[in-house]
């Protein structure tokens, strides 16, 4: 799917008719005038779309045009006895007017371009009724009705100029939202060599992207990856791991370097037991540091916690069960050894780096394999990565979350299907996959109400608007 870019529109409706009087093209110059200085008002393009003489254009509005509507801003109706006796042109104010009741952020910015004369215009009912209900609501417009188009009249572009100001101030909090969102968030997975980097990015992306090997190195080379979704990018290196020998260390550390120096909105340094802080992990550190990374954009992935060990109340040493639902260890033994060994790396890692200000929520026990806390730790790099960027991200995770819940989908298929197993035994699976969907969706919603916070907070330390407001803009943009 593609990326989408965010940008502000505005679509003109208007009767082909009055374009063609005398053949000057008069709406389409007119069209062009108010882009340019929009242009020159705003610091960046503000298309408005005119429909293509080519394009298919019959009685019932077709669902390009509905779609260029949906994705407008502002609507520039053309004013003329010809535009409401169109059929086109009646039905696109009609919708443009209904779309405007669900929402603040669209408005219709009139241009009177000929004059509609009781005594002379052979309107019909209901062109009359239409232009009456138009004339009631409040609008924004321009009256081109003694002027002609001629960009060497000074009275035309002073009007023109006032008009394309106006659409300019409406669309302010917009633009400026834009402005931020159009950045692409990155993350950067990186930490000791076989933790589970790839392995990470292979079950985020839902697929296998990156080279998984046991007991060799795996990654020899950064690779990019673009988790991608309707609402945007978000980047994914996944690199080779440190701990490795001296010389290709080296060669690691440079990678690191480039890609720091590009700029991350997040890192992820995976870890693993049995050592709270091993080499590997505490090079990455150690490298992070060294190129004034914010620590504070840095998450630790606790990886491979089954190769943790505890004492159980018989004094026999275990080993945590493999996590193989998204419930992750439910067990509260095993829960303990789990905080106690990120108790144990905390320690470490203020012992190696005193003063740095690591926090121990920086640490998030994770499955790289089940996807088991992805949300958390995920929800941790949302907070510190730049707000802008977290929409992107909320839509490249939520397309994680879709796979995920159709990973499960597919289990719970199969079990249905399996008949092998007892009617009981086929029961309790299906609970148990049922109730792992669910709390996939009340992560899902949790994470969401985040990225909304952030973004609402960002949103109004940029522009002075009340939370309603942004909520609207937010609910029409993403
Ligand atoms: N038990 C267990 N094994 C894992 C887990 N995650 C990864 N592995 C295994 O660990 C090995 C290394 O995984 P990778 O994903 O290649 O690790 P990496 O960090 O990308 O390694 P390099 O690219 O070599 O630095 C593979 O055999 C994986 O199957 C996990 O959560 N639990
Ligand atoms: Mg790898």
């Amino acid at each position: 799917m593609e990326s989408k870019e965010y940008q502000v529109k505005g679509f003109l409706s208007y009767s082909t008719q009055d374009d063609e009087f005398f053949n000057r093209k008069d709406i389409t110059r007119l069209k062009q005038n108010i882009e340019n200085y929009m242009r020159r008002l705003s610091g960046i393009d503000i298309p408005v779309f005119q429909y293509a003489e080519n394009m298919k254009y019959g009685q019932i509005l077709s669902d390009e045009i509905k779609r260029q509507m949906q994705e407008s801003s502002f609507f520039i109706p053309i004013i003329t006895p010809n535009y409401f006796m169109s059929q086109p042109c009646r039905e696109e104010f009609e919708y443009y007017m209904e779309s405007l009741k669900s929402t603040e952020c669209r408005r219709i910015f009139p241009i009177y371009f000929a004059d509609i004369d009781d005594n002379v215009a052979a309107l019909d009912n209901e062109a009359i009724n239409l232009y009456n209900r138009y004339r009631e609501t409040q609008l924004y417009y321009c009256d081109l009705r003694k002027l002609q188009i001629d960009e060497t009249n000074s009275d035309y572009i002073k009007t023109i100029e006032s008009f394309s100001k106006n659409i300019c101030k409406f669309l302010h909090p917009l633009l400026q939202i834009i402005k931020h969102v159009n950045e692409e968030p990155s993350i950067l997975i990186c930490g000791a060599t076989g933790v589970g980097k790839t392995t990470t990015v292979n079950t985020l992306f839902g697929k296998k992207l990156g080279h998984v090997e046991g007991g060799r190195r795996g990654t020899t080379q950064l690779h990019q990856h673009t988790l991608m979704s309707e609402g945007g990018n978000v980047i994914i290196y996944d690199v080779p791991g440190l701990g490795d020998s001296k010389e290709i260390d080296k060669q690691t550390k440079k990678i690191y370097s480039e890609i720091i120096k590009l700029g991350v909105g997040g890192i992820i340094v995976v870890i693993v037991p049995p050592r709270p802080a091993a080499f590997g992990t505490l090079e990455t550190v150690k490298l992070l540091i060294s190129k004034n990374v914010d620590i504070r954009k840095i998450v630790f992935g606790y990886n491979k916690l089954s190769y943790l060990r505890y004492d159980d109340d018989d004094g026999e040493n275990k080993k945590i069960a493999d996590i193989d639902s998204l419930f992750g260890p439910v067990d509260e033994k095993e829960k303990k050894a789990i905080d106690d060994a990120k108790d144990m790396f905390f320690q470490d890692l203020n012992a190696y780096f005193p003063d740095k200000g690591f926090k121990k929520e920086q640490i998030i026990e994770y499955d790289s394999i089940s996807g088991w806390n992805f949300y958390k730790m995920f929800e941790t790099i949302a907070k510190v990565i730049p707000p802008n960027a977290a929409i992107k991200l909320k839509k490249a995770v939520d397309k994680a979350h879709n796979e995920l819940v159709e990973k499960q989908e597919k289990k719970r298929k199969s079990v249905e299907e399996d008949i092998t197993i007892t009617d009981e035994k086929k029961e309790q699976k299906i609970i148990k996959i049922n109730t792992e969907i669910q709390k996939l969706n009340e992560e899902r919603e949790t994470f969401t109400n985040l990225i909304y916070d952030t973004v609402i907070e960002f949103i109004g330390s940029v522009i002075d608007l009340s939370v309603k407001k942004i909520k609207n803009w937010i609910n029409k943009w993403f």
